[in-house]
């Protein structure tokens, strides 16, 4: 698409030269990846600035976020742009193996989930040509990488992503705005990276805030030969956006945090009103005209009491600022785990930010008065979800069953004052990075299949569904054996574990959390593992079973469930009794790229948190889309998936929401560990020594079985599905035996997949909440 390979080359060996002075040969992959990217750069230019101007009067929708997990960008770009078979062939020409890219590191600026959606829908809106621009915080440490020592523990390192430079994004000093806390003011200096559309000219923009201090260095202290007082200031702002807290559905409520997300609200809006009067004038009367803000989780919703302020200094009252406010705003929650809401205790959060208390006290206020019952601020405490589901346009969940669950529980009271607010917005994924960049094998058999592009219009999938035959299933099959092959290279060489392609496949990967129940996953394996020693399981499959998840540092048991299944591994990979039938292995560092290697090479997705937990899940979508059927819960975007695909194409086990409700109260994890021989034998590994355990272990085992001060026995009900989770995976394990069978549910899963692709889910946003059309071009 008017993109000239051969010139961008040009320019990454100009590049190459006059900064590094080596030629296209001799570049480190760090050297070629910052040359190549400037030459993106710069050949892009054009396309970006004018996707800009087209929009300067037109209503547009913000995206505010506190993570952007977007990963590798160098393969996406040239992907999306392209040029990328046509860049390898040029290199190749020259000698020179892109694949040495690999290399270069993620941009890792989220957690998990949260994260990566906010990236695949900047994709997406991109893509659709709809009118969407980022705004985010440019940590400097990323998501800390994560290693394994020898006892199997997980070890955290800071990721320092910035290391060998950023060529995607360019710095706008001129756009720099000031922050204002009681103590200092700090600039917020914006990094602006191209969100480049796949098969379109446009280019939409994330905009990344930089915290640098006013003064770079205090000379009346330099002087003094003060060094430390000198570059205090320095520090103290630049210590704002120094780090992405590493936790995923935990809230910490930290000073530092405060600050982190009133950098993000207070720079972004101040952005936008800049840039509105620019194009309408200081009349802000008709800002909700022109910008449709959604709010990622509560993350940034002081950006609600901060528009307010701001309009109110620019001389307009509190209720006009507050309708323009909620005419502006969308909130779209992604949890329903109490732990994982934010609330900010009122004098902590005065301490930081005394203003924006002022005007949610106002808010609270005003709500009491005209909805007495409801409220914001109770217990001395800002309960963040409440201020956002009240001064918002719309509400929604991730997932049908996540909205509804928010209409029922946690929002009720809500939901009986303001019913109109409610919408859901299941999730999806770009089909261009999680299909045809990740899995170019896959693609290509299914383009040459139906014909056409369908990475653009993921409905075209359904088109497979008639032409399922055989033929075609053994065609996927070699496709899934090849990208076996790839996967059991990078984790030789990553891991140093042999794998075998021939095994069955089966994947968990996703954040470390109890309630995700890894554990569950183990113990099962344990369960198989004795069962085979004993010749129980005469026809059983081989199976290599890959874990791949970081936990926040800081939880003790998610480290020692990392623990507890590294040593399993140990402890089964090293037995040669079982080693034709059984490998375990946990990845190191799981990330986006990881992902792109593990996925595709999935047969069966453990997608196992018990109904009611997982708001939606993304990593379940990745795999469907790539053939791997799921073995999970009624959960989250699980249950839509098996609408989509079939029940009969997935391996659905384990209570329902609504059967969780009626045991719970009665429910004794004890009796069922009493009476499941399998299970008992696996769990008491935790303690009895089989593989080398440690306190943390039995205190897991003790959770498990008896409880904890703060919460009842098995809070996750591990044991309550343990009987119907064993089976469905057994019965997934003798169904693969039919090499034929299996495939076609794989396939279906393929050609049902189309609801999950992004551009649905930011088309449904565009339409339903945000009110804008795609610019056309
Ligand atoms: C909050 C306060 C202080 C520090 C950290 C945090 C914090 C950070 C990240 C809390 C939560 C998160 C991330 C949550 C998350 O990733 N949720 C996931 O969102 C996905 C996209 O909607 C869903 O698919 C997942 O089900 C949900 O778990």
């Amino acid at each position: 698409m008017n993109y000239d390979c051969t010139l961008i080359l040009k320019w990454t060996e100009a590049q190459l030269k006059y900064t590094y002075d080596v030629s296209l040969q001799e570049a480190t992959a760090q050297q070629l990846h910052e040359a190549l990217g400037q030459a993106i750069m710069m050949s892009i230019s054009d396309n970006w600035n004018r996707s800009k101007h087209t929009r300067l009067h037109q209503r547009k929708a913000y995206y505010i976020s506190a993570e952007y997990l977007i990963g590798r960008l160098v393969y996406s770009n040239m992907y999306n742009l392209g040029i990328l078979d046509e860049m390898k062939q040029l290199f190749a020409e020259r000698g020179v193996d892109l694949a040495i890219l690999e290399d270069v590191e993620d941009a890792a600026l989220g957690n998990g989930g949260l994260g990566r959606l906010a990236a695949c829908f900047l994709d997406s809106a991109a893509s659709c040509n709809i009118p969407l621009s980022g705004y985010g915080l440019r940590y400097r440490f990323g998501l800390f990488k994560q290693k394994f020592d020898k006892n199997g523990s997980q070890m955290e390192a800071a990721d320092d992503w910035t290391k060998f430079g950023d060529p995607w994004s360019y710095r706008r000093y001129n756009h720099t705005v000031k922050v204002e806390f009681p103590d200092h003011t700090v600039l917020a200096v914006p990094y602006d990276v191209p969100v480049i559309g796949y098969g379109t000219q446009n280019i939409n923009t994330l905009r990344l805030w930089q915290c640098e201090a006013e003064e770079e260095l205090d000379f009346n202290a330099f002087n003094d030969q003060d060094y430390l007082r000198a570059l205090a200031q320095k520090n103290k702002a630049e210590d704002i956006t120094r780090v992405l807290y590493p936790n995923d559905s935990t809230w910490e409520g930290k000073r530092l945090r405060i600050k982190q997300q009133y950098v993000l609200s207070s720079a972004s809006l101040q952005d936008m009103l800049r840039v509105h009067k620019s194009a309408h004038g200081n009349d802000l009367s008709r800002f909700a005209d022109y910008y449709a803000v959604q709010l990622n989780d509560t993350h940034p919703a002081m950006s609600i009491p901060e528009l307010i302020r701001l309009l109110m200094k620019e001389g307009m009252d509190f209720e006009q600022s507050f309708a323009i406010a909620q005419k502006t705003f969308s909130y779209t929650n992604h949890t329903v785990m109490g732990e994982a809401l934010e609330k900010w205790n009122l004098d902590l959060l005065r301490s930081v930010v005394p203003e924006i208390v002022d005007i949610i006290l106002r808010i609270d206020e005003k709500l009491r008065r005209e909805h007495p019952g409801l409220s914001i601020v109770r217990d001395n405490t800002a309960h963040m979800a409440s201020l956002s589901v009240y001064v918002g346009t719309y509400v929604n969940g991730v997932a049908e069953i996540h909205s509804q669950i928010l209409k029922d529980d946690l929002f009720h009271q809500w939901y009986e004052v303001f019913p109109e607010r409610f919408q859901n917005k299941t999730n999806g994924v770009t089909p261009r990075r999680w299909m045809g960049l990740c899995n170019p094998e896959l693609t290509q058999l299914i383009k040459y299949r139906i014909g056409g592009d369908f990475l653009k219009d993921l409905d075209r999938l359904a088109k497979l569904k008639p032409m399922i035959d055989d033929d075609m299933v053994r065609q996927f099959n070699d496709i899934k054996r090849v990208k076996k092959e790839q996967l059991c290279k990078v984790i030789a060489k990553r891991e140093g574990v042999q794998l075998n392609p021939d095994f069955v496949f089966d994947v968990q990967v996703k954040r470390l959390h109890e309630y995700k129940r890894q554990l569950m996953n183990a113990i099962s394996i344990v369960d198989i593992y004795f069962r085979l020693k004993n010749g129980e399981l005469p026809n059983f499959q081989p199976t290599a079973f890959i874990f791949g998840a970081k936990s926040a540092p800081g939880y003790a048991r998610a480290k020692a469930i990392i623990r507890y299944i590294n040593r399993i591994a140990r402890m089964i990979n090293g037995d040669p009794e079982v080693s034709d039938k059984l490998k375990v292995v946990f990845v190191q560092n799981y990330n986006c790229s990881y992902a792109e290697h593990i996925i595709p090479a999935a047969d069966i997705s453990e997608q196992i948190s018990p109904a009611g937990t997982e708001a939606s899940g993304t990593g379940n979508m990745k795999l469907m889309l790539n053939g791997a059927v799921t073995l999970g819960t009624l959960d989250g975007a699980n249950v839509e998936i098996a609408k989509e695909a079939g029940m009969e194409n997935e391996y659905i086990f384990g209570h329902t929401v609504e059967q969780i409700q009626a045991v719970r109260d009665g429910y004794c994890a004890r009796d069922v560990y009493n009476s499941d021989h399998h299970l008992r034998r696996a769990l008491d590994t935790l303690v009895d020594g089989t593989v080398p355990t440690d306190h943390e272990q039995s205190e897991l085992y003790h959770a498990l079985l008896d409880g904890a001060s703060w919460h009842k026995a098995d809070h996750y009900f591990v044991l309550l599905d343990y009987p119907s989770y064993i089976e469905a995976k057994l019965r997934a394990n003798q169904d693969y035996a039919d090499r034929i069978g299996f495939g076609r549910k794989c396939l279906l899963n393929i050609a049902n997949g189309a609801k999950f692709s992004s551009d649905r889910t930011i088309a449904q946003y565009a339409e339903e909440i945000w009110h804008i059309k795609p610019t056309q071009y």
